[in-house]
């Protein structure tokens, strides 16, 4: 057992090995994650959180190296979560990120982590959102989360962010891979990394053209932004764009989103206490034991039985209501 309340402390004054413990807790997914979640929560929701996703090489991490620099030199503290399920190395990140970000690290206004993998993804997509939030709550002005953009999974971790950058490479067919992962729906911004090689110009105007045809939810147009992440040409724009979106949605749509947020966030947790508390229940009372074996004999088909143990638990649980009025 972790004490909890002088880990909270210790993440609320920024102390490193105090956040880097409350992170493994959330990722381990172990009951004081929970209670360190909770105390948290309170004192996250100042910093600026900014997703950056895209296809596996377009160059997300070398940009995300060159955000937080820039950041620094604006004198921020930056805290990164990069969550790469697809890296066969424990720890979620591939050699390259490790060394790049080890020279970052040595800085006290940075703090890095690389989500590891063990979990499933919805497990995943909760453990980041713990990791931001602690992050956030240690007091970084900003927060940045890198993920592979390869699916469904990953925009539920990306979703975390107030705005999501989608980087693309040219010449790659990575524009086919960003629809079909949901990546055009999603971008607030998008970047035409690797802006050095040919084709950067008509990658762009790809991008222009499927955007025009996704119907714009808002008022916000998505701008495009070409980048060379390895000199770092491009970052002060993308910066500037990233500036202008958190700009537009604090005049309004801010609150919306957050409300989704926080609504699919209060729904996830209520369904999964609903389905503890139901399945322990009838497991308690044998009947999902006798309905089992019900099933083995091939008596009745399993969502038909669910339907009935959970009528049977709804009209058990109402007369004891009832009587205890
Ligand atoms: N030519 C070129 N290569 C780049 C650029 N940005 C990144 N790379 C290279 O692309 C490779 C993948 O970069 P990485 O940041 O690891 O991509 P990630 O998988 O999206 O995080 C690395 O070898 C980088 O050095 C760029 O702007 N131009
Ligand atoms: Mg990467």
């Amino acid at each position: 057992m972790t004490a909890v309340e002088p880990l909270v402390e210790g993440v609320l004054k920024g102390d490193k090995r105090a956040i880097a413990r409350a992170i493994t807790l959330a990722e381990d997914d172990v009951a004081e994650a929970q209670a360190i979640a909770s105390q948290i929560f309170p004192h996250a929701g100042k910093a600026r959180i900014i997703g950056v996703t895209g296809p596996s090489g377009a160059g997300k991490s070398t940009l995300v190296e060159k955000i937080v620099n820039e950041l620094r030199r604006e004198g921020k503290t930056v805290g990164v979560v990069a969550v790469d399920p697809t890296s066969p190395f424990s720890g979620g990140a591939f050699l390259g990120d490790r060394i790049r970000m080890q020279n970052l690290s040595t800085d006290d206004g940075v703090f890095i982590r690389s989500m590891a993998t063990r979990n499933n993804p919805g497990g995943l997509a909760r453990a980041t959102r713990d990791a931001v939030r602690i992050l956030d709550a240690s007091g970084k002005d900003a927060v940045i989360v890198e993920t592979v953009g390869a699916g469904q999974s990953e925009v539920a971790i990306i979703k975390v962010a107030q705005t999501i950058v989608v980087v693309l490479a040219p010449g790659l067919g990575d524009e086919i891979q960003a629809i079909k992962a949901g990546m055009m729906e999603i971008g607030d911004v998008f970047v035409v990394n690797k802006a050095d090689r040919e084709n950067a110009d008509q990658a762009a105007m790809n991008i222009q053209a499927l955007l025009s045809l996704s119907e714009a939810n808002g008022s916000w147009k998505p701008p495009i932004v070409k980048t060379v992440a390895i000199t770092g040409e491009g970052i002060t724009e993308l910066l500037k764009e990233i500036d202008k979106h958190q700009l537009h949605i604090s005049q309004g749509e801010a609150n919306l989103r957050r409300r989704r947020l926080v609504e699919a966030e209060l729904m996830e947790a209520l369904k999964q206490q609903i389905a503890n508390h139901v399945i322990t229940e009838l497991k308690n009372d044998g009947s999902f034991d006798s309905a089992l074996e019900a099933i083995l004999a091939r008596q009745k088909d399993p969502s038909t039985t669910a339907e009935e143990l959970l009528q049977s638990f709804l009209t058990t649980k109402g007369s004891k209501s009832k009587s205890s009025n």
